[in-house]
């Protein structure tokens, strides 16, 4: 068994971790630690890389770690790492996870009490011997009791658009208790949208911050308050989710955003930036070696202090959007406004709720211009999927619907479509005739996702050969939390998509964010266009598309390289080619 990216980057994160808790070099922590997050969302297998000769084009990977990385993948182990393992032990590392637990206090806890994993805290804590160490007190041993606890929640990730209704109810009834906040907004992951949240991180400005923060835990979704200070609060919400709150002076805005919008990786780079020009960043602002303090009332006069434009957060990831950046080459990011169409959805001919002029209306009512129906083909059992003879009985009614648009003089259309399934051995599960009279081809994979690797990629370029077929649905089949995306060579899965012309999804389904951004940064990179669709089910799904817009923002997308974002007639001229 070879080792995945994620081993990799455990390993090097470990061996960073270790390090510091024996206190060693700060600059070699640093190229362990910045090298494990580099590795940790690479769109493809490090193996890959080396096989190119590529490894140390990834930023953060120099010639050392690349070639660590080479002995990991042929040995799957690394002398270094077994060294320090038997100095560290690894449950000595998960210490670090708890919030007031620093590298020298876990070697202490070690060294003095024996604890050697998060279950022995736990007991040490019970027991009262905590108290006992020096240095550590009443206060101390509750810190860490806190810390233990919210640690277990948040091993528990929720998806985005949970956290981010969540967060806009938040903030509604903030602005609602205390009109006179000036700024409020959620930070951390949420606003880099990544698809799974930890917690929920709020900032605000105002005169009186101890009164925002009063307002804040005795707001109606807080189910109890974890703690509350001055001016920061950590509550837990009735859905299990942990918001924290920080209140900050209004001239501090923009450096306390930066800061608390992470990421991690991005702003050990912008601090490495500062520094640069002798100045230390903090989310108070810059700081000059005399000592006097830089404050920044808005992101973009942080930004531009170091001669940085503002760069959006989806892009904050450490991943070169500094280097782009400095080149003035950030792109001009997809937004919700740009979706002129949504080219897969059901209606009650398949197993959705709503009428094919019901979907169009919300459609419509939400400034589309277009929309495909893709109800799924008859196929394992959906109820009411579609054949061949449903499909023109499905046209007729469209044909009604968008003569009707026609003659009250609105300008919008429905395009006919299907989701057809792409059967165990990569053969549609409709007959190509039935596919050619159709304005949108759906394909997608609904069973047999655990077919081995070369089997499944098979399968899948099969279906992109097809002439027929202009979109891959949710490509991977990953469920957020709950199942692995299909082993595919998405390589040679975005080759043959930009050969033939087929559109890759981002599905926004809250569950699924499939292709991720990563890998749809991968495409695109490619020359592959990318699709964003809600695969709505009822009406009020439709407003999924804003998460799919967040996931191609991160994936750098640009509203040209997204289909949804052309005019119908070019959309009409790509897909009447395949
Ligand atoms: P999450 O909550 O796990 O989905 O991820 P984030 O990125 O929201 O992380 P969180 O909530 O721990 O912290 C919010 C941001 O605050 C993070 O992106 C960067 C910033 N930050 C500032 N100081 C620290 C620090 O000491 N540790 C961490 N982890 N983040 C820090
Ligand atoms: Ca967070
Ligand atoms: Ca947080
Ligand atoms: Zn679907």
């Amino acid at each position: 068994m070879s080792l995945s990216n994620r081993d990799i980057a455990d390993i090097f994160g470990a061996i960073a971790a270790s390090m510091e808790i024996l206190g060693e070099d700060r600059f070699r922590i640093q190229a362990y630690r910045r090298a494990s997050e580099a590795i940790a969302d690479l769109p493809m297998p490090l193996a890959d890389y080396r096989a190119r000769a590529a490894l140390e084009d990834i930023p953060g990977i120099g010639k050392t770690i690349a070639g660590k990385i080479g002995v990991l993948l042929d040995e799957g182990a690394l002398p270094l790492y077994e060294k320090l393992r038997e100095q560290v032990p690894s449950g000595v590392l998960d210490l670090l996870r708890v919030p007031d637990i620093g590298p020298r206090n876990a070697r202490r806890l070690y060294a003095e009490l024996g604890v050697a994993s998060l279950a022995d805290l736990s007991t040490v804590l019970d027991s009262g011997k905590l108290r006992g160490l020096k240095g550590f007190g009443a206060k101390s041993e509750q810190r860490i009791r806190t810390g233990l606890e919210s640690l277990a929640r948040r091993e528990r990730r929720v998806v985005m658009p949970y956290a981010l209704a969540a967060a806009e109810t938040l903030i509604a009834g903030l602005r609602a208790a205390r009109p006179d906040l000036v700024q409020l907004a959620y930070a951390g992951s949420l606003r880099r949208a990544r698809p799974t949240i930890g917690d929920i991180d709020l900032l605000a400005t105002a005169a009186d911050t101890a009164s925002v923060i009063a307002a804040f835990t005795a707001l109606p979704s807080v189910a109890r308050v974890v703690e509350a200070g001055e001016s920061k609060a950590t509550v837990i919400l009735h859905n299990g989710l942990q918001a924290d709150l920080l209140a900050t002076p209004p001239e501090q805005w923009g450096s306390a955003l930066l800061h608390f919008t992470g990421s991690q990786a991005h702003n050990i780079r912008f601090r490495e930036l500062a520094l640069e020009r002798g100045l230390s960043f903090s989310e108070h602002g810059f700081r000059r070696a005399d000592g006097e303090l830089l404050a920044c009332a808005a992101e973009a006069d942080a930004y531009a202090m170091l001669d940085l434009p503002w760069i959006p957060p989806e892009l904050r990831e450490g991943r070169s959007e500094f280097e782009a950046a400095r080149a003035e080459k950030l792109p001009r990011l997809l937004e919700l406004a740009d979706m002129r169409a949504d080219l897969h959805m059901h209606s009650v001919w398949s197993d959705g709720r709503a009428s094919i002029a019901e979907m169009a209306e919300a459609a419509r009512a939400r400034g589309l211009s277009h929309i495909a129906i893709t109800d799924h083909s008859a196929y394992l059992g959906v109820t009411g999927g579609v054949d061949a003879a449903r499909l023109r009985e499905q046209a007729a009614e469209i044909a009604m619907l968008n003569a009707d648009y026609a003659a009250r003089g609105l300008d919008f259309r429905v395009l006919c479509g299907v989701e057809v399934d792409i059967t165990p051995d990569g053969v549609l599960a409709l007959p190509d005739d039935a596919l050619a009279d159709l304005d949108i081809v759906v394909a997608s994979l609904h069973v047999s996702l655990r077919q081995p690797r070369e089997q499944i990629t098979a399968r899948l370029l099969r279906a992109i050969a097809n002439p027929h077929v202009d979109i891959i649905a949710h490509p991977t089949g990953r469920i957020l939390e709950r199942r692995e995306g299909a082993d595919l060579d998405m390589e040679a899965i975005f080759a043959a998509a930009r050969e033939h012309g087929v559109c890759l999804e981002i599905n926004s389904g809250p569950d699924r964010l499939d292709l991720d951004a990563s890998l749809a940064r991968r495409a695109l990179e490619l020359g592959v266009t990318l699709v964003v669709d809600s695969d709505a089910h009822r009406p009020d799904e439709l407003d999924w598309l804003r998460y799919g817009v967040l996931t191609a923002r991160r994936a750098w997308a640009s509203a040209d390289q997204v289909a949804n974002a052309w005019p119908l007639e070019r959309l009409l001229e790509h897909t009447r080619r395949t």
